[in-house]
């Protein structure tokens, strides 16, 4: 069984702290210890606790680099940092919390505190993480929403200009779907909106596929390391399943719901960078000639 209790990680180079804060707040707490400056770096970015415990005297890397790092890592910078330290000089106390940490406790401190004040920040970080899942979802499909598209799709981006790694993105539109809406209601809109979202995760599903509901009846899927063919082979396969549901349309020229699909394909060389902005136009614009060849149909 997994364990789900917040991880909190502890890191201090004296073992009688570590044990000290281990014995307060194990009860409660997933807890994971390490002893130096590296230990803090490899295990927040392995672990993703939800809170660090950080000395700022450590052997190799101090705290106050170890907390600058941590919030320079996209994957880390969420993590709340508390330090814990015996310097606890006014500057300390500044530093640490100028560099992004949320808390600091001097040593020798006390257990009921520092049970208190953890459980207050581990609150706070549940809060913020729903918020921010909240922020980042569409309601209707349970896909990510536009905004969290963006910023995947830059993040991408950068890793395909450093690896010269291949990216396609299918941008994916339902086929006279205004008249879907007048036809059978709103409601029956939704679901048929559900019902296409379904057909992508499932054409869609090795770990680094990335499903996003663009907007209205659009949704948009970028490709990591993917080849032109392999790209088109997706789009195609989502074209076939939405057919295949067998939605009735009478508005449309085949008797059922369709979706157009346009298909953008990037492969950067050595020095050459993604415009992010025409490979998203790219996308759209095979996508109209998708829509004024026919419908129902893949244009790459
Ligand atoms: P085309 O084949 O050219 O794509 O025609 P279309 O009718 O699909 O395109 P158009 O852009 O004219 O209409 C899109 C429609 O999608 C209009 C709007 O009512 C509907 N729509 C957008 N968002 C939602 C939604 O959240 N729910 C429902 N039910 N309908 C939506
Ligand atoms: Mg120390
Ligand atoms: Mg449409
Ligand atoms: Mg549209």
């Amino acid at each position: 069984m997994t364990d789900l209790k917040p991880k909190i990680l502890i890191v201090d180079d004296e073992r009688l702290n570590i044990r000290l804060l281990y014995e307060g707040l194990k009860d409660e707490y997933q807890i994971i210890v390490g002893s130096t400056g590296r230990d803090a770096i490899r295990l927040a970015t392995k672990e993703l606790p939800d809170l660090v415990l950080l000395d700022i005297g450590l052997d190799d890397i101090s705290g106050h680099e170890v907390c600058k790092a941590l919030k320079a890592n996209p994957t880390t910078k969420n993590i709340p940092i508390i330090f814990v330290t015996a310097q606890d000089t006014y500057e300390d106390e500044l530093k640490g919390l100028e560099l992004g940490a949320i808390d600091y406790f001097r040593k020798p401190f006390s257990i009921p505190l520092v049970r208190v004040r953890v459980r207050n920040q581990i609150e706070l970080k549940r809060k913020t993480d729903m918020l921010q899942y909240l922020s980042s979802i569409d309601g209707l499909t349970g896909l990510a929403n536009r905004r969290q598209f963006d910023e995947h799709l830059s993040s991408t981006v950068r890793y395909a200009d450093r690896q010269h790694r291949g990216l396609c993105l299918l941008m994916i539109d339902i086929d006279r779907f205004k008249q879907y809406n007048d036809l059978y209601g709103h409601v029956r809109g939704d679901d048929a909106l559900k019902v296409v979202a379904r057909v992508l995760k499932k054409c869609a599903a090795r770990p680094l596929d990335f499903i996003a509901r663009f907007g209205g009846e659009e949704f948009i899927i970028l490709l990591t390391d993917s080849s032109p063919e392999e790209g088109a082979l997706v789009a195609e396969r989502i074209r076939e399943q939405v057919e295949k549901l067998f939605i009735p349309h009478e508005g449309s020229e085949y008797g059922f719901l369709s979706v157009s699909v346009g298909v953008a394909n990037i492969k950067p060389d050595v020095g050459e960078h993604i415009d992010e902005r025409a490979f998203v136009e790219h996308a759209d614009t095979c996508l109209y000639f998708a829509k004024e060849s026919g419908r129902n149909r893949v244009i790459s």
